[in-house]
């Protein structure tokens, strides 16, 4: 059995955030299954996500998407949280489903819509006063499909504009994640499409603006651990966004497509001192369009908990003397045998000693909440593209 006990302490500290939306039915553009028992509100998508941190101990903070998860009083949803064992997290703002976004929202040509798009924002930074919550997440949808459509230097330029009007609203304690991604919906160009036009915009902003990675944003074949690496190095890995795709924007469970993506991503996450550092949030970006959405977000957690211990048991000084002599077999080796180790059963002897159950999943399943939640909610809402 893998002696966990020189990385307990980092695996005690992990937590990992969870997305309120991954409760609510999803799906494609084809077709949304629902599922019985899906959330009505955002009170019920927390209680849902405080299931899995129940089973857990990894997921301590739930996202909200605003106005998806709009309520009447932040302080009460915050109240609910804290009696359910859990605390808000970041605030997702959304301006990619209005009509007057349709040609852009915080880089339109016309004021009158950056006005609104901005307005939008700095309402999300009144809500995260009243939520507790520190981090201000950015995904904007903005971009053309036609070459020559749109001036992409203006739009970059009026986006700088907007970002600091929103920026100079930030608390002391507050930060801005500027996420990027390389397509889609926008199909020609993308106002923040790669690592590099975030951390330019960000940088120009101040340090209380970070990146954030969403690892499905990347076009196939992207080393996204040298990004992780890289954005470590420069001190503005904000945050992260775990999911794994096949495809585009699959969404779907972390560690499902790639494990050994995963792996090499926490990998430099430990490397570059981004495990437990406050100022990495890492947070799940998934839906769970087939599969139970609880028991999606428990495999989740889990799914990063284990390639991160397997991360830690990376031996480092042996690695680093194997790269100093020139040892291309040897260091490949010392990498992928921490890789191939079945931390799995350590990782349920941890949990039995911390009083979690050994198997989150039959402990989930044993306790009925997945029962009684399908015969109190009648007609759940949809918690996603759309809601
Ligand atoms: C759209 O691509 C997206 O999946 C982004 O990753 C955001 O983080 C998420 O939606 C929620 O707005
Ligand atoms: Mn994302
Ligand atoms: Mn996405």
């Amino acid at each position: 059995m893998t002696d966990l006990s020189p990385i307990a302490d980092q695996l005690t500290a992990q937590a990992i955030e969870l997305p309120s939306w991954a409760f609510g039915n999803s799906g494609t553009r084809f077709k949304v299954y629902g599922t019985p028992g899906t959330p009505r509100d955002p009170f019920e998508k927390i209680a849902d996500a405080a299931q899995v941190h129940r089973f857990t101990a990894l997921a301590p903070t739930v996202a909200l998407h605003i106005p998806w998860d709009k309520v009447e009083d932040y302080t009460v949803l915050r109240r609910h949280a804290e009696d359910h064992g859990v605390a808000l997290g970041t605030v997702n703002s959304n301006t990619f489903q209005d009509d007057d976004y349709k040609f852009g929202a915080l880089t339109h040509e016309d004021a009158a819509v950056r006005r609104k798009a901005i307005d939008h924002h700095l309402e999300c930074i009144d809500i995260m006063h009243a939520t507790g919550s520190r981090d201000l997440k950015i995904w904007l949808a903005e971009g053309s499909n036609y070459p020559g459509q749109a001036d992409l230097r203006g739009r970059q330029d009026r986006l700088h504009e907007s970002l600091s009007e929103i920026y100079a609203r930030l608390g002391d304690e507050q930060r801005l994640v500027l996420e990027y991604k390389f397509f889609e919906p926008a199909f020609y160009h993308t106002d923040v499409p790669d690592w590099g036009t975030s951390y330019a915009q960000v940088s120009a902003l101040g340090d209380q603006a970070m990146v954030c990675l969403d690892t499905g944003h990347h076009a196939p074949g992207t080393n996204i651990e040298f990004i992780v690496m890289q954005l470590l190095r420069l001190g503005k890995l904000g945050s992260f966004d775990f999911n794994s795709r096949f495809y585009a924007d699959d969404d779907l469970i972390v560690g499902a497509a790639d494990p050994f993506q995963l792996f090499r991503i926490l990998f430099e996450v430990v490397r570059g001192g981004g495990l437990n550092n406050p100022d990495v949030a890492f947070m799940l970006d998934q839906c769970h369009n087939v599969e139970e959405k609880i028991p999606g977000q428990i495999r989740s957690v889990l799914n990063v908990q284990e390639m991160t211990a397997r991360a830690l048991l990376v031996d480092r000084e042996a690695l680093s003397a194997a790269q100093q002599s020139g040892d291309v077999l040897g260091a490949h080796a010392i990498f992928n045998d921490a890789f191939y180790t079945d931390v799995r059963p350590a990782l349920a002897d941890w949990r039995e000693s911390r009083g979690l159950p050994r198997d989150p999943f039959a402990a989930y399943a044993a306790s009925g909440y997945q029962q009684r939640i399908a015969e109190e909610r009648i007609g759940g809402t949809q918690a996603g593209w759309g809601a």
